[in-house]
Order: C-alpha cells, then sequence, then structure tokens
C-alpha cells in the first residue's frame, strides 16, 4: 500500500475524515450531549464538519506539498488542543469553555488544582487524528506528478464547504428555531453547530461585548446616575420592613399568565390555589403587573429581578454579559447575612445560568445534579414541578436560615406537554395544540404551588418566610391569536395583546393580615426594590430603574423590552395610544409624553449592561469611582454648560 501512488489530496481527505471522526467519537464518549431524536443525532455527527472543510481546505491554496503537510498537521494539532481542552474541562465542570472562565482570574485557582486531576496519559488517544495524518505524511506515496487544483476547482470547494455549513445551520434551525439570538445552553450550541464554530460564535460574542467594555468609562454613568437618583420612590411606611428577618422564597412561575387567573376555561378552574391566594388575608396580588423581558426569556426575568436593569434589546444578557459587574439582590442580601441560592432542575449551563450566577454572587446554585428524578418525574423538558417543589423543600430545611432562594420551575413551559395522570382537567378546544395543553399545565403548576406551601408548612419553613412568586413571561405567542380570540371572546387588537403580558405578582407573607388586591400598575423590573423593603433594607443607593410597588409615589410606567409601555391611564402599543380603560383609540397627545422617556430609559439601561458601567459605581455610598481625567473633563464639561447658560 506504501509502494502505490496516492492521489494528490489523500492527506488533506485523510485529515478531514480523520478529525471528523474522532470529533463525533469524543462527543459520543466523553460528554454526555442529550440526544432526543434521529435527526438530533444526524446532526451531532455533522457539525464538525464544516468547519474542517473549511479550516483544512486553506490548504489548497498552498504551492509547496511541504508547507501543505505542516499546515494540515498544526490545524489537526489546534483543533485537538480544543477538543481535548473541553474534555478536560468538561470533566470537572461538566460545561464547555466559554472566553470569560478562561480571562475570570478567581476561576483560575479552581482550573490549576483540576487540571491535574483530569488529565491522564492514556488521554493521548484524543490526538488520534494528528497521529495518523502524521503517519500518512511519512509513509504514503503521494503522485509527485499531479496537478494542483484550479482555482475554479478551488472554489467548487469553498463553495461546497459553505454549503456544508449552511445545510448545517439549516438543520440547526429546524431542530432548535433561533438557536443563535436566543436560546443559549452551551451544550445546545455544541450539539447544533458543533465544537469548532461554537468557539469561533463564542470569541465573536465576547469580542463584540469587550469591545463596548473597553470603550466605556465612568463619566457615561454620571447622566444616567441623575435619571436614577432622581425616580427613586420612598419605601413605604406601612410595608417597609414587614417581613424583615425572614427567609425569602421567590418562585418563578414559567410562562404563566395572568389571563388564566381566576378564569375559567370551559367551566374548568385552571389555578384553583393561586386563586385562592389573591383572596388571600396573608397575600398582595397584582393584577396590574406586566413581563419585560426580551429574547433572553426566563433569564431576562431573573435578571430584572436581581439587578432592577431591562435586559437587552438584542441577544440574553446571561449570555452575551456575564462577565460584568452587578450589585444584584442576592449580593446585598448575602451582605446582609441571607445564605442565597437558586434552585432548577434543569442543566447548569441553561442560559449560561453557572457562569451569570457567580456574577449575580448567588452563592449555590442547585442544579438538576442535586435533584433525583426518578421514573416518572420527568415530562417536556425535564423534571417535573411537583417532585421538583417536594425535593426543593427538603435541600431548603438544609440550608442556613434565613436564606434566600429562588426557583424557578418548567413543567408550564412550551409545548406544554404533560403525562396522562398529570392532567387535571381537560384540554381546550381550539385550532391550537399549544393554548389547548397551556390550561392544563398551568393547572399542573398550580398544584405544584399548592405542593410547595405544603411542603413548607410540614418543614416548619412556611411560618418564617416571605413568598413572592411572579410569571417570567408570556407563554402563548402571537401565533396562537385566532385561538386567543375564540377563548377571550374578542378581538386582539395590539391593545390586547399588550394585556396578554400581564403576568401575575403575589407577595405572600404569611400571619401578617396585609392581604388585598394590589391594582398599582407595575412590571418585572419594580421587584427588586419592592421585595428589599419589605425585608427593611433600604435601595435609594441602588442603580435600579424600578421602584416599590407599595410606595405612594410609585410611578404608573411600566416599559416593554421592545419599546410599548403602559401607564394608569394609557397603553402605547402598535404606535397606537390608547385607553385602558376602554381599550380603544385614544389622542395621541395623551401618550407623547411617555414615548421619548421610554426609550430613554431603556437606552441608559443597555448603556450601563454594554459599558459594564457598574464597576464604576458604588454602591455603598452612592458615589461615581472615576478617575482623575475622568472628574477633569467632568469639570471641564460642568464649566462649558454654565458659560453657554451665561451667554
Ligand atoms: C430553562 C428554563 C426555561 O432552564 O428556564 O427557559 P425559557 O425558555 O422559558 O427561557
Ligand atoms: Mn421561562
Amino acid at each position: 500500500m506504501f509502494k502505490k501512488e496516492w492521489p494528490k489530496h489523500s492527506i488533506l481527505a485523510i485529515a478531514i475524515i480523520a478529525t471528523w471522526l474522532k470529533t463525533y467519537i469524543v462527543y459520543k464518549t466523553s460528554f454526555s450531549i442529550t440526544i432526543d431524536n434521529a435527526l438530533q443525532e444526524f446532526i451531532l455527527f455533522l457539525n464538525p464538519l464544516s468547519l474542517l472543510l473549511f479550516v483544512y481546505g486553506i490548504s489548497l491554496f498552498f504551492k509547496s506539498d511541504k508547507l501543505k503537510n505542516r499546515y494540515i498537521m498544526s490545524v489537526a494539532i489546534v483543533t485537538s488542543i480544543i477538543l481535548y481542552g473541553n474534555v478536560a474541562f468538561y470533566r470537572f465542570f461538566s460545561d464547555f469553555i466559554t472566553l470569560p472562565v478562561l480571562f475570570q482570574t478567581n476561576n483560575f485557582g479552581d482550573l490549576g488544582s483540576s487540571a491535574s486531576e483530569s488529565i491522564f496519559w492514556t488521554d493521548i488517544v484524543f490526538f488520534a487524528d494528528v497521529i495518523i495524518i502524521f503517519a500518512a505524511i511519512k509513509l504514503l506515496n503521494i503522485k509527485p506528478s499531479a496537478k494542483d487544483l484550479t482555482a475554479a476547482q478551488r472554489k467548487s470547494y469553498l463553495i461546497l464547504s459553505a454549503a456544508v455549513l449552511f445545510f448545517n445551520l439549516g438543520l440547526a434551525e429546524t431542530e432548535r428555531p433561533q438557536l443563535l439570538t436566543r436560546s443559549f445552553d452551551r451544550e445546545m450550541l455544541v450539539k447544533n453547530i458543533g465544537m469548532y464554530n461554537y468557539h469561533l460564535y463564542d470569541i465573536y460574542i465576547q469580542s463584540k461585548s469587550q469591545a463596548q467594555r473597553a470603550l466605556a468609562d465612568g463619566s457615561e454613568l454620571v447622566e444616567v446616575n441623575s435619571y436614577v437618583q432622581s425616580n427613586q420612590p420612598d419605601p413605604s411606611e406601612e410595608m417597609f420592613g414587614a417581613a424583615e428577618g425572614k427567609n425569602l422564597i421567590v418562585v418563578t412561575l414559567e410562562s404563566l399568565q395572568s389571563f388564566v387567573i381566576n378564569e375559567e376555561m370551559n367551566g374548568q378552574t385552571v389555578t384553583p390555589f393561586l386563586n385562592e391566594l389573591t383572596k388571600d388575608d396573608d397575600t398582595i396580588y397584582f393584577p396590574n403587573f406586566y413581563h419585560q423581558t426580551g429574547l433572553g426569556k426566563t433569564s431576562d426575568s431573573e435578571f430584572l429581578l436581581e439587578n432592577s436593569l431591562y435586559p437587552l434589546s438584542g441577544g440574553a444578557v446571561f449570555f452575551t454579559h456575564s462577565g460584568n459587574t452587578y450589585n444584584s439582590m442576592a449580593e446585598s442580601l448575602g451582605e446582609n447575612g441571607y445564605h442565597t441560592a437558586v434552585q432548577h432542575a434543569n442543566t447548569k449551563s441553561f442560559w449560561n445560568r453557572d457562569m451569570m450566577y457567580q456574577s449575580l454572587n448567588i452563592e449555590e446554585f442547585q442544579d438538576v445534579e442535586s435533584y433525583t428524578v426518578g421514573e416518572g418525574d420527568a415530562v417536556n423538558w425535564g423534571m417535573k414541578d411537583i417532585p421538583f417543589m417536594e425535593q426543593s423543600v427538603d435541600l431548603m430545611a438544609e440550608m442556613p436560615e434565613p436564606f434566600y432562594s429562588r426557583m424557578l420551575t418548567l413543567t408550564n413551559h412550551h409545548p406544554f406537554y404533560l403525562d396522562e395522570e398529570d392532567m387535571l382537567i381537560d384540554e381546550y378546544d381550539s385550532n391550537s395544540g399549544t393554548l389547548n395543553r397551556y390550561f392544563q399545565t398551568a393547572r399542573y403548576l398550580d398544584e405544584a404551588v399548592k405542593t410547595l406551601f405544603a411542603e413548607l408548612k410540614a418543614k416548619g419553613l412556611y411560618e418564617n418566610s416571605v413568598i413572592v412568586m411572579y410569571g417570567d413571561h408570556y407563554g402563548i405567542s402571537e401565533n396562537h391569536n385566532e385561538a386567543m380570540e375564540q377563548y377571550l371572546g374578542k378581538e386582539i387588537t395590539p391593545y390586547e395583546s399588550a394585556q396578554l403580558q400581564k403576568v401575575p405578582f403575589f407577595v405572600h407573607i404569611p400571619g401578617s393580615d396585609k392581604g388585598y388586591v394590589e391594582e398599582e400598575v407595575g412590571g418585572q423590573i419594580d421587584m427588586r426594590p419592592t421585595i428589599m423593603h419589605l425585608l427593611g433594607m433600604e435601595t435609594e443607593k441602588d442603580m435600579q430603574f424600578g421602584g416599590d410597588l407599595f410606595s405612594k409615589e410609585h410611578e404608573e410606567f411600566v416599559v416593554f423590552r421592545d419599546g410599548r409601555f403602559v401607564t394608569d391611564k394609557n397603553v402605547y402599543a402598535g404606535n397606537v395610544c390608547y385607553d385602558s380603560e376602554t381599550g380603544e383609540e385614544t389622542d395621541m397627545a395623551q401618550c407623547q409624553p411617555f414615548i421619548e422617556p421610554a426609550l430613554q430609559e431603556l437606552d441608559y439601561s443597555e448603556s450601563i449592561i454594554n459599558g459594564d458601567l457598574l464597576r464604576f459605581y458604588d454602591e455603598k455610598n452612592g458615589q461615581l469611582i472615576l478617575t482623575e481625567e475622568e472628574e477633569a473633563k467632568l469639570e471641564q464639561e460642568q464649566l462649558q454648560k454654565e458659560a453657554e447658560l451665561k451667554e
């Protein structure tokens, strides 16, 4: 075989095939990537190919064979190092590498000590393709006479590799719509676009935010700061400290919208337990409360809750800005002696939570690994909410008190599938299976909340806790408007669409006798100051856009992430001003004064995130952290302004 003359580009072909197959074998043996169907398996198999074809293919442009071979060897070595780096990292962290991990210096301690335990000499097999290519270069007798490819042939080759890439992306898009714009779990990225493309994508996302960060300086915070300071409502005297010293349990009610609360579907009650709570002596229920999330869905709602900042207009801030400085609610509570935790029975890398929670200073993240998902305990996206609640309370009972635990539910999630035995009511009868099933999963979620209360009581945690619950975002998108019209019995105008962004918000303080229905118009941005004041913590120095919902000074002005807004009198949606009472179109002059401020507020928040501006802010004393030059620059600007005014 070594005597025989091999075709000119044998080495290239061998390299592509060897690295491709090796990558696939490593996927299957070194990572636990969940595969649900044959298409996903096929995508996984295919996904290393596009990049390998391209990168190895560049060798076609080299003139000398020697250079070609050297280049091919280097590509094999570099891709092997990338893949192997991930394998070693995964052994310890069960996650794929992302750039910020390499730059987060506090991670290095862990990395160093774990590296030695995650590397074995047998790992040389991860370089099998390098060895094969090396052997091929040394041993094979390549036709010396053959000509190089013509320009046209090279062009077709590049077109082929681009075609493979688009084919791959197309399949990924069918499998995971909006993969690159919203859903951001590294596992899902690796699964759909491949390890190598994932790293390119990661580099792109991270360098984009790093560039914006590098260009920003503290003086940008001056204007934002004075805006924020002038918009802080004072805490309500009655509610400030009403839950002081208690444990804080925040429940994220997955995809729960207010349109099911206190309503029936074909004569069946959808949320019996939550309905009772709305009338309960110890619960304050907010029926005019809106979600303000964007593409980051659940994670955006977490961001709003923790930071009282708006999420981003493009992409999920959990994914794009997990390295920023934040002054989260968890951090403040931690400083006030709270143990802080998140409980969520899903993979920790989903929404990049494992990274982001470090930046938010959340002490403990109990992800799926903390739970025992027994036979029949999982449906749809993962662990069912009822067993999740049961086990979560057990875990909570182990936490030092006072604690702040945030529980993220999962069952009431698109596509809203449920096991037969968990269907407590019938399906609805519209043309949308999604909406039909939604009522059943919402009913199940309600049952899970009931379970939570019962478990807390059983474990003796109930009395000493305050329970806050909020719907994270809509569950039924506008694609189901026709079915929604049937259910609501009215046409869905832009006004109605905005109304459908209402999500329930509950504040339950056991034994307080403070329950009532609070009609105040508010949004998720208001959760943080509202909660912190309840716990008796001041927030006046916080860089936050929300306000205490109990405060008399709270402004009824909710800005949606897309620029729509709601005030006590109006709803502004689809560039039309509506009267909030009647839902009829009204004089634009009523909305006009709010249009600019709404965008301004979103802009301010966005500039904080993009410039990572909180690194220039000391939330302890409410002072900006400026360099001497920045101080001087500001003074100069101030003088100039004064001079202009005099003229
Ligand atoms: C996944 C859960 C659901 O962990 O938070 O995410 P979503 O798709 O609703 O943002
Ligand atoms: Mn969600």
